[in-house]
């Protein structure tokens, strides 16, 4: 049986929300994110404000120069949380088999419920014409019979985009992409890879054995099967709690001193004693924060023995912040997460596991 995989994206998603609750917003560039004056940056750009210039990540005083006739949104976070639910249970009616990457993103195995290119594009269509009535988003869908080749076609359609890659013609579509769009390829691998002469993904797969291992390690090889169009990933739904975090939102933006680091034990504090209720170890710590301007970082560091203890977590968790906390920075939020779990149950799970 062909396994067959949708990636599902909304368009420009922060703006349309904002565009679909106001009504006088359609058809009008709209920008979302933080005032200029608190040196914030764009997180979202209504496709009637792209062809400005405009991009995810400006800086907002840049964008409202290059775009001045555009209508600036304060980002609501919870607003969009909401509308993210909604076009996830619509997927979930299509498919058990969800798993979502970020607010409006999301996988979907569909293998059970179409078996050829025809009928798998004929879902796609379906469940674009669902989101579009419950919601009054569109989503642009990229199918295809693994994650690398859906993710990657779902971008090259967009807005509002459709496009199936036929089983057997995965290497082919991937070969004349820059290999940029390949999965976990980064500026830096990007910038190796190039320095090599390896431009498109097609050099990438054709490239002689064990010179991408040479090149990158041994993700050099993982990179070259998914150039070739093998990728066995499956779509991972697992309820299993996967992190265990604690965030805080202060009601007056703090700089880094005492008062934050004060809610930074807080929460690492948190964090370890729901570890411990669980009997749970986490190898992972994640340290986020959210600036004045709603910018959002995330910055984690591991250690190769899982931990649940609150000084070492807290050690952790201060030095992630004394690597970003830069003089003048303002925060509204803090947050630790513990990812990389281990405990009881899954060291055990091994035993259950048949394959
Ligand atoms: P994306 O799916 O990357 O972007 P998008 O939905 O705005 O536009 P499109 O997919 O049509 O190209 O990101 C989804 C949301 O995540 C986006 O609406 C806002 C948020 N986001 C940020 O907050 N900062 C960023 O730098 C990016 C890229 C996205
Ligand atoms: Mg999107």
């Amino acid at each position: 049986m062909t396994r067959w995989i949708l990636h599902a994206d909304l368009d420009a998603f922060y703006a349309a929300v904002e565009q679909r609750d106001n009504p006088e917003l359609r058809g009008k560039p709209v920008i979302v994110g933080g005032p200029p004056e608190a040196r914030a940056v764009v997180t979202t750009a209504s496709y009637e404000a792209r062809p400005f210039g405009v991009r995810s990540a400006m800086p907002m005083s840049r964008a409202l120069r290059l775009c001045p006739e555009a209508v600036r949104i304060t980002p609501r976070f919870d607003r969009y949380a909401e509308v993210s639910r909604e076009v996830m249970a619509i997927f979930r009616a299509a498919t058990p088999l969800v798993e979502p990457l970020s607010l409006d993103e999301a996988f979907l195995d569909v293998s059970e419920q179409a078996r050829t290119f025809e009928e798998v594009e004929a879902l796609a269509r379906r469940l674009k014409d669902a989101v579009r009535e419950r919601t009054q988003l569109t989503v642009s869908i990229g199918g295809g019979t693994n994650k690398t080749v859906a993710k990657i076609a779902s971008d090259m359609d967009k807005p509002d985009g459709l496009l199936i890659v036929p089983a057997g013609q995965e290497a082919a579509f991937l070969a004349p992409l820059p290999v940029r769009a390949l999965w976990g390829v980064g500026p830096k691998a990007e910038a190796a890879l190039k320095a090599a002469g390896f431009r498109l993904i097609g050099d990438l797969a054709a490239a002689p054995p064990g010179r991408m291992e040479a090149l990158l390690g041994s993700r050099g090889a993982v990179l070259q099967q998914m150039a070739r169009g093998i990728d066995d990933r499956p779509v991972e739904t697992t309820h299993e709690r996967k992190s265990i975090g604690a965030e805080n939102t202060f009601p007056r933006d703090l700089p880094d001193g005492p008062e934050l680091r004060v809610e930074l034990r807080r929460a690492v504090q948190t964090v370890a004693g729901r570890l411990q209720e669980k009997n749970l170890r986490a190898r992972t710590v994640v340290l986020k924060l959210r600036y004045a301007d709603f910018t959002t970082i995330t910055r984690q560091s591991s250690r190769r023995d899982p931990t649940d203890d609150p000084a070492t977590m807290l050690a952790e968790a201060n030095a992630l912040l004394d690597s970003v906390a830069r003089e003048g920075d303002r925060f509204r939020l803090i947050g630790v997460h513990a990812t990389n779990l281990s405990g009881e149950t899954t060291e055990q799970a091994p035993l259950f596991q048949l394959r």
